[in-house]
């Protein structure tokens, strides 16, 4: 094949795999999941990747390898599903960008150009995760985890700190940095509410001691704020706690943010707990109450979405996460979550059956016998 031969056939393939129509394949009472990945390194532009000059790039080389794009917020936008992708170039650097799908399903595609997000203070090592929030303010809002180099352990070279980064934006382009979040521990998975509660802006926290370690950081805490353009946390509390032997004995962390339903404000979450292979991220769902969103109403035992087959395999195996989910008007629940670090995935299902699983699972009754009884109640009243 000439050069000319080797980037047609370069385009018929990637165009293929954008056109590629997906479908649900398992389907278990609560969700759909789907065939294929929405979004995979694979699906980045060519022009990001290549340089399309014969005489500069004679053997048609990538010159700059995207290697992953997982952790997606997600928001429906004039009629589109728009994801903002946490793409992971070669170099281990992740960075923002847009894509879109006509039916949230299949078919997304980047928009032309990655974000160019401003930086605040010390420019940042890494971004990534953004949980996107249209807050009635009116502005949309991207909270995101900043990472930077720890400069008080120099001789570590893997020492670094975690703190959540505030950026707005009316168009997905043009983006207006906020100070980072101020807080006395350092910060990650932190989500903005989607209401003034109390008249203040309000936040999901994850408190944490170290960049990996939460320590003492109890769990996924709720913070309110005076002023979103100077955010600091002042109280926190602890509103889904971590706890021994469940599925979030190590970590958890909230995802997007709640969707408002009659019954309570419906939360999607990850949960990470030890094992001989590592670590094991799994997401859950929980509700609080509508008249105070810090309180807890319905907390469904283990996990909602783990790794299933091939989803166990990538660059951190073992991994379910999720900061994106768009709610439709008919109540359509779209999740998306990216399975070990590496694609995106979508799951259906709806706002009435999402309530309904929360509502209608007992929470972890935290030893075995009481999930024998609970096995034993539903035989007898299958019996009957
Ligand atoms: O590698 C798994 C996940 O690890 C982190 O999540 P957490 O802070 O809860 O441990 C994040 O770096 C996340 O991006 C990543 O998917």
């Amino acid at each position: 094949m000439n050069w000319k031969e080797q980037l047609d056939a370069l385009r018929a393939e990637h165009t293929d795999l954008l056109a590629l129509k997906n479908e649900a394949v398992y389907v278990n009472g609560v969700y759909e999941r789907y065939k294929n990945p929405v979004l995979t390194a694979a699906h980045a532009p060519i022009e990001w990747r290549y340089e399309l000059d014969e005489k500069n790039n004679p053997f048609l080389m990538e010159r700059i390898g995207i290697h992953a794009v997982f952790n997606s917020g997600a928001i429906k936008w004039n009629g589109k599903y728009l994801l903002v992708t946490r793409v992971e170039a070669d170099d281990r650097k992740s960075f923002f960008a847009v894509a879109e799908s006509p039916n949230g399903v299949d078919n997304f595609r980047f928009w032309p150009r990655p974000i160019t997000m401003p930086e605040y203070g010390e420019p940042a090592t890494n971004v990534y995760d953004m949980r996107l929030t249209a807050h009635e303010d009116g502005w949309v809002y991207g909270l995101f985890c900043v990472e930077r180099k720890d400069h008080s352990a120099e001789s570590d070279l893997s020492a670094a700190t975690a703190c959540c980064g505030i950026a707005r934006t009316r168009d997905f382009v043009n983006w207006e940095r906020l100070p980072d979040l101020k807080s006395r521990s350092q910060q990650r998975n932190v989500c903005l509410h989607p209401e003034f509660v109390n008249g203040k802006y309000a936040l999901y926290t994850r408190p944490q001691d170290g960049f990996i370690d939460t320590g003492s950081g109890g769990g996924i805490g709720w913070a309110l704020i005076d002023d979103i353009c100077n955010a600091e946390v002042k109280e926190e509390l602890i509103i889904s706690e971590r706890r021994y032997h469940t599925i979030m004995e190590v970590k958890n962390g909230e995802g997007p943010h709640p969707i408002k339903t009659e019954k309570g404000w419906l939360h999607l979450a990850h949960g990470v707990r030890g094992c001989a292979s590592g670590l094991r991220y799994v997401l859950y769902l929980y509700m609080t109450s509508l008249e105070d969103p810090s309180k807890v109403i319905a907390c469904p035992s283990g996990f909602f979405i783990a790794p299933d087959g091939w989803e166990y395999v990538g660059d951190v195996m073992n991994v379910t996460f999720a900061n994106g989910w768009i709610e439709d008007e008919d109540g359509k629940v779209f999740i998306y979550y990216a399975s070990s670090d590496t694609r995106m995935h979508v799951a259906t299902s709806t706002v009435e059956r999402l309530v309904d699983y929360c509502l209608n699972t007992e929470p972890d009754g935290g030893r075995t016998a009481l999930t024998v009884e609970r096995i034993n109640r539903l035989i007898d009243k299958n019996m009957k």
